[in-house]
């Protein structure tokens, strides 16, 4: 047993979903084509071969109940997907020795695609899932077909697989290479974020100009500064830290703050609207006056324990964060500013 504490299902920093809730994250759809739907295993392989959804579920299925953990901290036990290993595959075409990495790629719009070892593929047991909950596979959820990989945060287990390629040198997939999703992807070890780019100096630079709009600056550490009527509309702040930062009035419009740390923040009359904020910390900040409307707020924190986000009937949400919060934030938000 390692150091890491597995006493509890609950991976350092997630949140349980309301019973029976599966959100929806990423794409919402497959591609719209109108031939049959095959998945193809090709790249470092003795016999590359296709199959056919059909020849897929001939194929000996598995059932698997796993927990599903977002990257954006939420986290759904016991979820039970059906159908086939991954390494049943793999046991046809027969991977040469060359094969160290395996692509897994979506009959998407954007191709969407991520990647894992080969050999953490084999110790997971990922699975080719074509039902869940004793159901086919709802389309915004992967349908007809997606990857399910175990004891790995859910940006892995890639939806509508139409493409499974055998590498030699691992291919970076779409939210690792443009999002700084962490490659390993271990919810034990919170693996959720590349490092910062930006060298200190220059994130020195670019908190003097209090400009950060449309910047991609991943990771920033804001702690210590006053940014007080910030201008950071669309910027990219996944994983940024803006602990206990005057943010009165800032303007977040359209940014992505997925992940953020904001705990204690001063953002008064500050503006999210239509911004991405799903897992963002915002325990113990003043979001009097604030605007959220627009904005993506699945599985945001308000509320830990002691440090309870100052919230009135002046800061503005949506209908949608029934949706989206989870449900003891939920309650502390609505019991703050009676939600109609
Ligand atoms: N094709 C495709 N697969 C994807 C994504 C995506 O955008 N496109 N997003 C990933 C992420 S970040 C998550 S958390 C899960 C979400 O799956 P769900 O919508 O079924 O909850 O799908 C993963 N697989
Ligand atoms: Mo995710």
């Amino acid at each position: 047993m390692s150091a890491l504490n597995r006493s509890s299902r609950l991976p350092p920093g997630q949140q349980l979903v309301a019973p029976g809730k599966f959100p929806f994250v990423g794409e919402k759809s497959p591609a719209e084509r109108d031939d049959p739907w095959t998945v193809t295993v090709a790249g470092c392989v003795e016999h590359e071969q296709t199959w056919s959804l059909d020849q897929l579920s001939e194929l000996p299925q598995v059932e698997r109940t796993i927990d599903i953990h977002c990257v954006t901290r939420w986290t759904k036990l016991d979820a039970r997907f059906r159908g086939v290993r991954l390494s049943e595959l793999l046991n046809v075409v027969q991977p040469t020795s060359a094969a160290k990495f395996v692509s897994l790629v979506a009959r998407s719009p954007r191709a969407h695609s991520t990647s894992l070892a080969l050999a953490t593929v084999l110790e997971l047991d990922a699975l080719i899932a074509l039902e869940y909950d004793g159901a086919p596979l709802a389309t915004d959820h992967g349908g007809p077909v997606r990857v399910i990989v175990p004891e790995r945060y859910f940006y892995k287990s890639l939806k509508w697989l139409e493409r499974i390629e055998l590498l030699s040198v691992d291919r970076l997939g779409y939210w690792e290479a443009n999002a700084g999703y962490h490659n390993e992807a271990d919810p034990w070890r919170e693996q959720r974020f590349l490092a910062a780019k930006l060298t200190r100096q220059q994130m020195q630079q670019v908190l003097a100009t209090r400009d950060f709009s449309g910047l991609d600056l991943l990771g920033i550490d804001a702690r210590g500064h006053d940014l007080a009527g910030l201008q950071a509309r669309s910027a990219l702040l996944r994983n940024a830290w803006f602990d206990n930062v005057n943010l009165n009035g800032a303007c977040f419009a359209g940014a992505n703050l997925s992940g953020a740390h904001v705990r204690c923040a001063d953002l008064r009359g500050a503006n999210f609207r239509d911004g991405n904020l799903e897992g963002t910390d915002f325990a113990g900040a003043d979001l009097r006056g604030t605007d959220f409307r627009g904005a993506s707020l699945i599985a945001a924190t308000f509320v830990d324990g002691d440090t309870r986000a100052i919230i009135d009937t002046t800061t503005l949400f949506d209908r949608e964060i029934e949706e989206q919060l989870m449900p003891e934030q939920l309650a502390f938000v609505k019991k703050q500013r009676d939600v109609r």
